[in-house]
């Protein structure tokens, strides 16, 4: 018997309470994943690249692993956060895109999957925060118990907001019902039409406080103009400015609640995500309009949360992941001055494209993992993805690494190793593919407008020449090496091929 075991053993038959002891002597760490929402590579200041401070985020850096080369598997929010969770890949599931806030849950309950595993393993298990992943079987009704969702696939404590902080419904769910719902002024929503009297930001421009410049035209909430139509509810409906300092306090009660045993997170945070309203204490604080605030805000919560697990002397036993869904992206939406406030600020950093693009900014973001006191800290160039989660820590926590697109790197992310993965494919808006291999990106032909035709500003990275870029040498992808290095080019596009068929 271990030493850690026997103690503990020994408290027990004293009868003593072991609840915080055993936190402090049980082996598994508890494992939190910060995961942000639109934050670009040049966002984070550890990474040295654009002009704003995030000095909370770089704790997590400066205690743990900085990964230079670490990827979301999609440049969109649903399939990368698919992937997270299941450690599939997502452009295999044709429903793995961009969801309406009334889609049907995503995620198969059945098969295991990385909040399923860490239960097995003996977690207390939750997320708070964006979900985006469906709720539901099709008739989402907001007015009774809503599932299947993040309960039935492994979640003990989900508290949510059911999309996107620009979609309908704007309500958090708190373990399958809509929190804060007066049953005399029931939920309905809509992605089709409008309902009868209701206010949309198309017809009622006067009362928003946040002006639309492309889609989000649908109901008003908060003096905000949504995708989608939404009736009733209104106790229900959420404050933007107050969604930041709520899922930190739901994150910390969680961790309060289940502390006495190992515990994972999902905290998945709002921002950067349109809209950008953050609470007044952020306003103007960044000196680039409400982007930058949103991520300032962000980030103090982060600091806040990091403090708790100090004060709780939880911080030596948990393991912190942190990154983000997809790259970064001015205007997505509505007026505020994303692009006009940026000054010099760079927050793809060295990368071309962003969010939605097959370029390396949509995919290519921060990534960071500390474990005070294990890991050492230090920069890492090991090719990492978000997809390996689910197989990495599954040897971390000593249960069956189950099949999947997840490939065990723990060493690489403990920082023990350089060896990560050898090649990942990753995605663009649409399913369309590319690979990254070694210090390579191989961008196959693809059918495709050269930019979105929505209303972004942002280049997809589709072209219909194969193009092949080396990335230590050409970060912004300008000089295309498919003709001058012909046979380089066929052989990864062979493998590259081979990947996707498997
Ligand atoms: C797009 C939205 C965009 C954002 C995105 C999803 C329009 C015109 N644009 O369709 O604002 O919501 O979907 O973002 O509706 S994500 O980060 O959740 O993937
Ligand atoms: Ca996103």
């Amino acid at each position: 018997m271990g030493m850690r075991s026997y103690l503990f053993l020994l408290l027990s038959l004293l009868g003593l309470s072991v609840s915080v002891t055993a936190q402090q002597i049980h082996q598994k760490p508890n494992i939190v994943i910060i995961y942000m929402d639109d934050l670009g590579f040049g966002d984070v200041s550890a990474y040295g690249q654009g002009k704003l401070q995030t000095p909370n985020i770089d704790r997590i850096a400066q205690n743990g692993i900085l990964f230079e080369n670490g990827y979301a598997t999609s440049a969109t929010c649903t399939p990368s956060r698919y992937s997270l969770l299941t450690g599939l890949y997502p452009w295999r599931n044709q429903k793995a895109q961009v969801l309406s806030g009334d889609a049907p849950l995503l995620i198969d309950p059945e098969p295991i999957n990385l909040p399923k595993l860490l239960k097995q393993a003996g977690y207390r298990t939750g997320v708070v925060g964006k979900w985006h992943l469906g709720l539901g079987n099709g008739q989402v009704d907001w007015n009774s118990n809503i599932g299947p969702g993040p309960n039935e696939i492994g979640f003990d404590d989900a508290y949510i907001m059911a999309a996107t902080n620009d979609r309908v419904p704007n309500v958090y769910v708190d373990n399958g019902k809509v929190e804060g719902l007066n049953a005399n002024d029931p939920l309905y929503t809509s992605y089709k039409t409008n309902f009868e009297g209701e206010p949309t930001g198309k017809e009622n421009p006067e009362l928003l406080k946040v002006k639309y410049s492309h889609g989000h035209d649908g109901s008003i909430n908060n003096g905000v103009s949504r995708i989608g139509f939404q009736k009733g509810g209104k106790s229900a409906q959420w404050v933007d400015e107050d969604m930041s300092d709520l899922f930190l306090e739901k994150s910390i009660a969680f961790i309060k609640k289940v502390q006495d045993r190992p515990f994972f997170l999902y905290y998945a945070l709002h921002q950067p995500h349109v809209p950008r309203v953050p609470h007044k204490r952020f306003v103007g604080q960044s000196g680039m309009g409400p982007r930058g605030d949103a991520i300032l805000e962000a980030d103090w919560c982060i600091g806040q949360f990091l403090d708790y697990l100090e004060e709780a002397g939880l911080h030596k036993n948990t393991l912190i992941i942190f990154s983000s869904d997809n790259g970064p992206v001015l205007d997505d939406g509505y007026f505020d001055q994303a692009a006009e406030q940026l000054g010099d600020h760079t927050p793809w950093g060295p990368y071309r494209g962003g969010k939605y693009s097959l370029f390396e900014a949509g995919t290519h973001v921060p990534f960071l993992v500390s474990w005070p006191g294990t890991v050492e800290p230090g920069v890492s160039e090991a090719l990492v993805s978000q997809v390996d989660l689910l197989a990495s820590l599954a040897t971390l926590v000593k249960v069956q690494n189950p099949e999947t697109d997840s490939i065990d790197i723990l060493e690489a992310l403990m920082g023990r190793s350089e060896q990560g993965r050898e090649s990942l494919i990753i995605e663009a808006v649409g399913h369309r593919t590319a690979m990254r291999k070694g210090d390579y990106v191989l961008i196959p032909p693809h059918n495709g407008p050269k930019k979105i035709t929505w209303g972004v500003d942002m280049e997809t990275g589709f072209s219909k020449a194969l193009q092949l870029y080396h990335l230590p040498s050409d970060p912004g992808q300008q000089n295309n090496l498919a003709p001058s290095q012909a046979a380089k080019a066929q052989e990864l596009w062979a493998e590259y091929k081979r990947l996707i068929d498997e």
